[in-house]
C-alpha cells in the first residue's frame, strides 16, 4: 500500500542559491566548450590542468598500506601525532608555547570544520562577542560565523584606489571595535586579495589588538603557498605567539598538501597557562562530539607522516616550493601579456604584488560575468582568479578576456 502526497511537506522550503565558489565549479562541468578554464575555486592544477596528488602523499599512503592500520574510531580530538605535528608546524617545534603546554589542539574537519569548531566555542564561551573579519574575505566566513550564531562585522582592508592595503583603515576599525573582540586574520596570503601585512604592519596590528584586549584569531589555509617557505608563512603567527598573547589559528592542509577532499586541519588555541588549554581542549571536544563525534584518520595519518619523517618532510618543501614557483610563473606570464596587449596604458604591476593562489583583478560583477559568458573563464564574481587553475599556454587567452572584459563591459 503506497500513501500518495500531494502537495509536499517541504513545499515551504525555497531553492537556495549556489554556492559563490563551489558552485562556479558546477557550472563549469555543465559547460562544453573547449576553451572553457576553471579559475574559480582554489584548487592547484598542473600545467596540463590536471589534479595533483603530492609524491609525497602517495609515499605516505604507501606506507600506511604497508603497516595496515586499522579502521578504528579515532578520539574526539584526533590523531595525537598528527595534533602534535600540526602545532610543530604552526609554531615550530622548539616554540615555548609547546614546551609549556600552553596550546589546546583539536583535529578538524579541515580549515572549514576547524573555524566552525572555534564558533561554537566563542559562541558558548564568550556570548555576544563579535568577530572581525576583513573586507573582503573568503565568502564562507561569513555564513560560519552566521550559522554558529556569532555576530560578525568588518574592518577596512583593501583600498580599490591603491589596490593595495587600506593600513590606516584596518587599524583604525580595529581599534574602534569593542573591547575583547575576536580578531580574523588570515595567517599569509590574503584570500581573495592576496594582499598580506609587512612584518612591520603585523607588529603594529599586533599593538592595537593587545591594547584593546582583542583576541586574534588566525585562519591558516595556505603555509607554504604565499612564500614556498612553511616558516616564512607562519610568521605572522608566531609573532602574536612570542609577545605571549593568546591566540586561536584554524589550519588546513587543502591547498599545501593538495588533500582537498581528505578534509584535513586543525583547531589551535594558544592560552595563557597549560591549565587553561586543558580546559579549552576538553570543551572543543565536548562541542565536536554532538556535530560530527571524532574526524576522519586518513589525511592525519597522511599529514603525521610527512611531518614527522625528516626525508618526506624535505620532499614535500621540494614539491610545496615547485607549486609555488609555477603559480608564480603563471602570474608573471599573465602580467606580460596583459602589458603586451593592452595598449590603454593601464598599470597591471599589481598582480605582480600580489602573493599566493589568487589574484583580484578589480573586475566587477558584469565584467567577472563577461568573463564567463563570452570567454568560458569561470571565476569568482568579486573578480577573483585561481591562478593555481591557470597554465602558461592559457595566458595569453586569458589576457584577451581581461582586456576586453575591462574595457568594453561597464
Ligand atoms: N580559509 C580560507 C581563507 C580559504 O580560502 C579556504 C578555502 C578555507 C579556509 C577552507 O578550506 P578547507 O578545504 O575547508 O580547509 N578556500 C577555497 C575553497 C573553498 O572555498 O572552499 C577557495 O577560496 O576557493
Amino acid at each position: 500500500m503506497t500513501v500518495g502526497v500531494n502537495v509536499s511537506r517541504f513545499e515551504g522550503i525555497a531553492m537556495a542559491p549556489p554556492d559563490p565558489i563551489l558552485g562556479v565549479s558546477e557550472a563549469f562541468r555543465a559547460d562544453t566548450n573547449e576553451k572553457k578554464l576553471n579559475l574559480g575555486v582554489g584548487a592547484y592544477r598542473t600545467e596540463e590542468l590536471q589534479p595533483y596528488v603530492l609524491k609525497v602523499v602517495k609515499k605516505a599512503e604507501n606506507l600506511m598500506l604497508e603497516r595496515g592500520e586499522n579502521k578504528e574510531y579515532l578520539p574526539i580530538e584526533g590523531l595525537a601525532a598528527f595534533n602534535k605535528a600540526t602545532a610543530e608546524l604552526l609554531l615550530g617545534a622548539d616554540n615555548p608555547v609547546m614546551k609549556e603546554g600552553r596550546i589546546a589542539t583539536v583535529q578538524g574537519l579541515s580549515g572549514t570544520g576547524s573555524l566552525r569548531l572555534a564558533s561554537a566555542l566563542i559562541e558558548r564561551y564568550f556570548p555576544g562577542a563579535k568577530v572581525l573579519i576583513s573586507s573582503p574575505t573568503w565568502g564562507n566566513h561569513k555564513n560560519i560565523f552566521n550559522d554558529a550564531r556569532v555576530p560578525w562585522s568588518e574592518y577596512r582592508y583593501y583600498d580599490p584606489k591603491t589596490v593595495g592595503l587600506d593600513f590606516e583603515g584596518m587599524v583604525a576599525d580595529i581599534k574602534a571595535a569593542p573591547e575583547g573582540s575576536f580578531i580574523l586574520l588570515h595567517g599569509c596570503a590574503h584570500n581573495p586579495t592576496g594582499i598580506d601585512p609587512t612584518p612591520e604592519q603585523w607588529e603594529k596590528i599586533a599593538d592595537v589588538i593587545q591594547e584593546k584586549n582583542h583576541i586574534p584569531f588566525f585562519d591558516v589555509a595556505y603555509q607554504g603557498f604565499a612564500s614556498g617557505s612553511l616558516d616564512q608563512d607562519a610568521a605572522s603567527v608566531r609573532l602574536f605567539a612570542a609577545r605571549g598573547m593568546e591566540i586561536l589559528v584554524a589550519q588546513s592542509y587543502s591547498k599545501n598538501l593538495g588533500l582537498y577532499a581528505e578534509r584535513i586541519g586543525a583547531i589551535n588555541v594558544v592560552c595563557s597557562s597549560a591549565d587553561a588549554a586543558a580546559r579549552v581542549k576538553s570543551q572543543l571536544k565536548r562541542l565536536a562530539r554532538p556535530m560530527y563525534s571524532n574526524p576522519p584518520v586518513h589525511g592525519a595519518r597522511i599529514v603525521a607522516n610527512v611531518v614527522g619523517d625528516p626525508a618526506l618532510f624535505g620532499e614535500w618543501k621540494a614539491e610545496m616550493e615547485l607549486m609555488a614557483g609555477r603559480i608564480k610563473n603563471v602570474r608573471q606570464k599573465l602580467y606580460d601579456s596583459l602589458m603586451a596587449k593592452d595598449k590603454s596604458g593601464k598599470d597591471w604591476s599589481f598582480i605582480l604584488k600580489q602573493i599566493g593562489m589568487f589574484s583580484f583583478t578589480g573586475l566587477n560583477k558584469a565584467q567577472s560575468e563577461n568573463m564567463t559568458n563570452k570567454w568560458h573563464v569561470y571565476m569568482t564574481k568579486d573578480g577573483r582568479i585561481s591562478l593555481a587553475g591557470l597554465s602558461l599556454a592559457k595566458c595569453e587567452y586569458l589576457a584577451d578576456a581581461i582586456i576586453d572584459s575591462y574595457h568594453n563591459v561597464s
